[in-house]
């Protein structure tokens, strides 16, 4: 008690002093132990105390904050030293660092920070989540990772549990890219599982399908697992963003004309940009026809699963064979929180298995099945699913419902008042997602005919807006063209649990995107 007493009351004295001179007046004391706890008094608890004063655990906290300070790289650079040399920094110093580090990071617990798909982290997970860093476990085998390890079993079968499956297999991944990029190996490894050992060479030329609004890691993985991404074939999709099933058919008929190996569809449920959800039943029934594996990236919208009212949109989920889903995304863990879950239960093993003996040995004294490391494409692999865990556990499946239906339900509103006011324009007419997508037209334009010349300068509107929104810091809400649809930049808003939206906060982007973008009738 009196040791502890005596660190906080000589922290200040301590600023000037660095880590390894506190350990040396420690070692000195004879009191070796006490270095760890130094740390923890003097680093650790400061910055715990700077998250919660900064507000960071809580999007009220900072309401009337900024969402961001921005300042450009090179005069960043000039802001804060962040070369790294020779001699250790006093504790004061790091720690002036770090309040830097908040400074000028943006908040993304702000209620107006609705830039992304993913946005502040549940105060619950984050807890887990430095829990877990804490420990620093390895999660390849139980024999490390005991808790860890049923944690992530339990949460990857409640999730496959929202899907309809009883039964199945799943990992947590470093984000929705390589879930997807899991769906795509496996589906072939399920139908050639010849290819593990002998390579391609021998199987034909393999296609992959995805819509024009599928996200771009499957691109990526075409090229990453040796297709090629001549061979993504691009399915069109409607005006709301969803696939078309028929257009699906066409291109999979097409491909056997041209004597190549159909394999693999990724639909899509919350398309990035959209927010649509592709029609799965029609598309389970292509597939099963011509015998493809049909994945579905849900990294976005696989929050509508867990609420009654909206899971509706993912009607037929549980026919397809493999869900990638970011809990990260609408339902506010902590980044990353990736969840890859197929129905399939012999294939997972076989086909990522290396069987590394140091790891993975045959003659342990404990049930090996949990040892899913081998399952994984990586060796060392972080503890994701406890923070998950905790917040459920926390919220309960009821609570995360609740959150889920709050944000439709201001994205619903956030439509409505949008259409009331003059000047907005939605892309589409009634988004299924919680992202909504619209333009901003200056007042003395609104009249005029929509010639291309107009639409030209129109795309230099939302640009505009969101460079002063950025240095005023009110608000970010991202912004993008879609070239395939023929659209100039418009803008995204994405509502997502954490921290919960409100009418107000809807209310006040509206409000500040005709306060920042009401003058640029002249903009050329
Ligand atoms: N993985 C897509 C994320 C893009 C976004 O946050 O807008």
């Amino acid at each position: 008690m009196e040791k502890n007493e005596g660190m906080i009351s000589g922290k200040d004295d301590r600023q000037a002093l660095t880590l390894v001179e506190i350990k040396m007046e420690n070692m000195a004391d004879e009191n070796p132990e006490v270095d760890d706890e130094v740390i923890v008094e003097l680093l650790l608890k400061e910055i715990t105390e700077l998250v919660i004063d900064q507000g960071l655990l809580s999007g009220k906290a900072l309401k009337e904050d900024r969402v961001t300070n921005f300042v450009h790289p090179e005069k960043l650079k000039k802001l804060v030293d962040l070369s790294l040399g020779d001699s250790p920094l006093s504790h004061g110093e790091i720690f002036e660092l770090c309040k830097r580090a908040v400074e000028y990071s943006v908040r993304t617990n702000h209620p107006k920070f609705l830039n992304q798909l993913y946005h502040g982290a549940d105060p619950v997970g984050l807890a887990g989540a430095w829990l877990s860093e804490a420990l620093n476990t390895n999660l390849y085998t139980y024999e490390v990772a005991p808790f860890f390890m049923m944690v992530e079993h339990e949460v990857l079968a409640h999730l496959r549990s929202f899907i309809g499956w009883e039964d199945g297999d799943g990992i947590f991944t470093p984000g929705g890219s390589l879930a997807n990029m899991y769906g795509m190996v496996l589906a072939r490894f399920n139908k050639f599982p010849e290819v593990k050992t002998k390579g391609m060479g021998n199987i034909g030329e393999l296609v992959a399908f995805t819509s024009q609004e599928g996200h771009y890691s499957i691109l990526k993985a075409a090229h990453w697992i040796g297709l090629g991404t001549d061979n993504l074939v691009m399915v069109a999709s409607d005006s709301s963003g969803r696939m078309i099933p028929a257009e699906l058919e066409n291109k999979i008929v097409k491909a056997l004309e041209q004597k190549k190996v159909p394999y693999f569809v990724n639909a899509t449920a919350g398309t990035t940009v959209f927010g649509a959800f592709d029609p799965l039943e029609p598309l389970a029934f292509i597939c099963k026809k011509y015998d493809l594996w049909l994945h579905v990236d849900a990294a976005w919208g696989g929050g509508a699963l867990v609420s009654q009212k909206h899971r509706s949109l993912m009607q037929g989920i549980e026919m397809v064979d493999s869900v990638a889903w970011n809990l990260h995304k609408m339902l506010g863990a902590p980044l990353q929180c990736s969840a890859f879950l197929t129905k399939h239960t012999n294939v997972f093993h076989r086909c990522n298995s290396a069987s590394a003996t140091y790891l993975f040995q045959t003659d342990k004294y404990y049930d090996m099945r949990y040892d899913t490391g081998d399952k994984s494409i990586q060796c060392g692999r972080k503890v994701d699913a406890f923070k998950l865990w905790l917040m459920w556990k926390a919220r309960g499946n009821r609570g995360l419902e609740k959150m889920v239906d709050n944000a439709f339900e201001c994205s619903k509103y956030f439509t409505r008042q949008l259409s009331l006011r003059p000047g907005f324009r939605l892309v589409i007419a009634e988004p299924s997602c919680t992202n909504v997508c619209f333009w901003y037209i200056p007042p003395r334009w609104r009249n005029l005919p929509e010639s291309p010349e107009w639409w030209g300068k129109l795309s230099k509107v939302a640009p505009a807006i969101k460079k002063r929104m950025v240095e005023k810091g009110s608000l970010m809400v991202s912004y993008q063209p879609l070239v395939h649809k023929n659209m100039v930049n418009f803008f995204r808003l994405a509502l997502h649990c954490q921290p919960p939206p409100t009418h107000e906060d809807m209310d006040f982007v509206l409000n500040e995107i005709e306060r920042l973008g009401r003058d640029l009738d002249n903009i050329h």
